[in-house]
């Protein structure tokens, strides 16, 4: 049931960005936005729109607002696969973005898919005037620099630090780096229904740190084949991570204990929030 609704969100979202890509052309920079844009699990597209639908939001507006996020997602990996980020050459079971064409491509593929989100959220269909400020204000402060480009820089960072990091420290660095773009799919469907978004922050906040933890896990167990990544990066680096700090049957445990935490915060949604439950679940459970 879950698999098939997350499907169906999975290709609602590419039909989605494949009509909002179609006006932009043929040239090399527009076919690297296509490219980088397709595949994934899209569970930052799919968190938008499961909020939207439980606060009432509308549908339409949701869907742009899922093409956003996704958008800033896949700029995030263009940019960190480059050979002065993280230097890798596969992603989704595919080359790279700077390995099927070039670096400077890549460059400007992340840089038009960031300016491209912020257009769709600036779109009048996105909701009315007070909900795209909102939402452009948001997204900007969440990938930015107090977001998701503060956690790279604190990981690239970490590497030449004289220590490595304590559980603190890469706490706090992956709720920047992965977790503030995880926490705004929740922000964006809350704004959309005109709803709190206190308690689903806080579901948000948990899965975002659980999702780091069983990527961590994945990264010492995974299978190259499921996860189409580079895997074993962390330990070659000699990164600290949650598996190396904590060992992967505590991490195992510390994730869990957060999928509780994130379905206790959804109980006054009631049934309506059975989605999002499965959701939690879904974070530690995949294997890609
Ligand atoms: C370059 C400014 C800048 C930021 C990059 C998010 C990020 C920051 C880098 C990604 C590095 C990485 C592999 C982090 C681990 C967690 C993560 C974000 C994995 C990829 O997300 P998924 O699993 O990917 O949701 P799919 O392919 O399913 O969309």
């Amino acid at each position: 049931m879950f698999d098939a609704k997350l499907k169906e969100a999975q290709d609602a979202i590419a039909r989605a960005l494949s009509d909002r890509m179609a006006g932009l052309g043929a040239d090399r920079v527009a076919e690297g936005m296509r490219y980088a844009t397709a595949g994934g699990k899209r569970l930052r597209g799919f968190l938008v729109l499961e909020v939207a639908r439980l606060t009432g939001g509308d549908a339409g507006a949701a869907m742009q607002a899922a093409c956003a996020v996704e958008c800033i997602h896949a700029y995030s990996l263009v940019h960190d696969d480059l050979p002065c980020m993280d230097d890798d050459d596969l992603r989704r079971g595919l080359p790279t973005v700077h390995r099927k064409w070039d670096e400077a491509t890549a460059i400007l593929v992340g840089d038009a898919l960031q300016a491209f989100a912020f257009e769709l959220l600036a779109d009048p269909v996105t909701g009315d005037g007070d909900q795209r400020s909102e939402l452009v204000a948001t997204l900007a402060r969440a990938a930015g620099p107090r977001g998701m480009v503060l956690g790279q820089a604190q990981d690239i960072a970490a590497e030449t630090a004289a220590t490595p990091l304590t559980l603190d420290q890469i706490t706090e660095l992956q709720a920047n780096k992965t977790g503030a773009l995880l926490d705004w799919p929740v922000v964006a469907g809350a704004i959309l229904g005109r709803a709190d978004p206190a308690p689903l922050r806080r579901y948000a906040r948990a899965i975002g740190l659980a999702f780091q933890i069983a990527d961590d896990i994945l990264d010492v167990e995974g299978d190259v084949e499921k996860t189409g990544k580079a895997l074993r990066k962390d330990a070659g680096a000699g990164k600290a991570t949650f598996v190396s700090l904590l060992g992967p049957g505590a991490a195992k445990r510390r994730a869990k204990a957060l999928i509780d935490e994130a379905t206790a915060a959804l109980v006054p949604y009631g049934p309506e929030a059975e989605t999002l439950k499965q959701l939690a679940r879904f974070v530690i459970s995949r294997d890609q």
